[in-house]
């Protein structure tokens, strides 16, 4: 497909560097390294090669920049069109002219992912792949890298085509029974449906639980410390990062608004939420504090509940620890430095089976904090040491798509046990294809596609 309007961008960051990207995706591209480009390459610009330069205005023929140009004709380029890259001296003046002589030529700014939007229409790329470009510019940690590194490369897409492929097979064998009268034998191999059904659905579960790790890698992941006011909390964020971050007095009700790092936890990037001290606000200030802290809760992957561990546990801290019980919690009880009242029997019958035990450590002196560490991250990985997936998917939407599509084929499979006619059956095997084409783009609604090319930035 080729569209209309050329579209050019800068494609390197903005700031001084080596070197500056402009990109330029259309059917101009060619006319205007033409129009630009001296000295004129005998003949015309050929495909893949580098010319070396200098970029003239078009108003004025005054030199802009020296400048190595190539050309990419469609559609064997990023977008699939003819492309043209014009690598400039790179400060953000100098590119800035250069793109304007372009724009004098008649390419007009490209839009937020706009390139790779392209790229995605003429099939260079689906869906799955386009959204791992954005995650290899975005990646934060190595094993995220790796993964939208092999999502780039097709291995997400595969997967997901290969369990297509295993939909359609059984579609067709439910359609070819809509033919048949009902006692052609169908009953003799809907069994075998029901189990080939089963086979698929567990595929799709297990892909859709990836998730939860995939987002990890990519995103890392969000920790709040919470607790009464003055058990410590500031002290502990500043003792995690290595810096007086937060400031840590005697006084309860220090903390107000809520403070946010990224520490590295075992290569897990960790945002840390050093938040205001819960108890019945004393005014205005504090109540807002306070709301942030429950905002910050329900969006947080887990709780550091800090309870103190030289003072015996308050009704307030019970109260806060069966507000948070459905989070995965790490309870931690500082000032392991003073003499200890808090005992651990106490908390015990407030705990659900299987919550790890509670972890003692001095905020003030540093004492637990590698126990403190390791803990936090067997919480995060519940198993620990647990192989990461070798596909992984690392958006929610591709999540909600799986979970879609495998109960589309779980209703096929009551339908089809319970005597519902293959028609019917049919129609719910199809609501669960197209469920799964939207992970690679196949079926996906335009304002999903609209959404997911703004996330990126411009010139990408
Ligand atoms: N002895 C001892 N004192 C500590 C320890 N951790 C914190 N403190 C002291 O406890 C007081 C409160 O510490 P903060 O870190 O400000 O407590 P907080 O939980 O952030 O308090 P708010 O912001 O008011 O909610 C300060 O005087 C700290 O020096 C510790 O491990 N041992
Ligand atoms: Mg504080």
């Amino acid at each position: 497909m080729t569209f209309g309007e050329t579209i050019a961008a800068i494609a390197t960051p903005t700031g001084i560097g080596g070197v500056g990207l402009i990109r330029i995706s259309g059917p101009t591209a060619r006319e205007i390294a033409q129009r630009l480009f001296r000295p004129l390459p005998p003949g015309n610009f050929l495909s893949h090669h580098l010319y070396h330069g200098k970029i003239i205005s078009p108003t004025t023929d005054a030199i802009l920049d020296e400048v190595l140009v190539a050309f990419f004709k469609g559609p064997h380029s990023y977008t699939g069109e003819d492309t043209l890259e014009i690598s400039c001296h790179g400060g953000p003046l100098i590119l800035r002219t250069v793109l304007e002589a372009v724009f004098q030529t008649g390419a007009r700014p490209a839009e937020r992912g706009e390139f790779t939007q392209r790229a995605f229409l003429n099939n260079r790329l689906d869906l799955a792949q386009a959204e791992a470009v954005l995650d290899i510019i975005n990646a934060k940690t190595r094993p995220g890298l790796a993964a939208a590194i092999d999502c780039l490369g097709g291995k997400l897409s595969e997967q997901v085509e290969a369990i297509r492929a295993e939909m359609i097979d059984l579609l067709a064998g439910i359609e070819a029974a809509i033919d048949f009268s009902e006692d052609d034998g169908v009953g003799e191999t809907s069994g075998e449906t029901l189990s080939r059904i089963s086979k698929v659905v567990g595929k799709i579960i297990a892909l859709a639980e990836t998730h939860r790790q995939g987002r990890i890698y990519r995103e890392g992941i969000g920790v709040v410390i919470a607790g009464r006011p003055n058990v410590g909390k500031s002290s502990l964020l500043n003792r995690l990062l290595g810096e007086n971050r937060a400031i840590v007095t005697p006084i309860p009700g220090t903390t107000r608004d809520f403070i946010e790092e990224t520490v590295d936890i075992g290569g897990i990037p960790v945002r840390l939420t050093d938040t205001a001290g819960l108890r019945p606000p004393e005014n205005a200030i504090e109540q807002a504090g306070i709301d942030l802290v429950w905002e910050r809760l329900k969006t947080a992957d887990a709780v550091l509940l800090l309870l103190d561990g030289s003072a015996d546990l308050t009704a307030d801290d019970q109260k806060l620890l069966k507000k948070m019980i459905s989070k995965p919690l790490l309870l931690v009880l500082n000032k392991s430095d003073l003499p200890q009242h808090l005992n651990e029997e106490s908390l015990r019958g407030l705990l659900p089976e299987g919550t790890p035990p509670a972890i003692r450590i001095s905020a003030k002196y540093g004492d637990g904090i590698d126990r403190l560490t390791s803990a936090l991250r067997d919480l995060l990985f519940a198993t620990p040491g647990e192989e990461s997936p070798k596909v992984m998917i690392a958006h929610l939407y591709q999540k909600t798509a799986l979970e879609k599509s495998a109960a589309g084929l779980v209703r096929a499979r009551s339908g089809l046990a319970n005597g519902l006619s293959p028609e019917f059956v049919a129609i719910e095997v199809h609501e669960a294809l197209d469920a799964l084409g939207e992970i690679i783009g196949r079926t996906t609604p335009e304002e999903v596609l609209n959404r997911i090319f703004a996330n990126f930035c411009i010139g990408k």
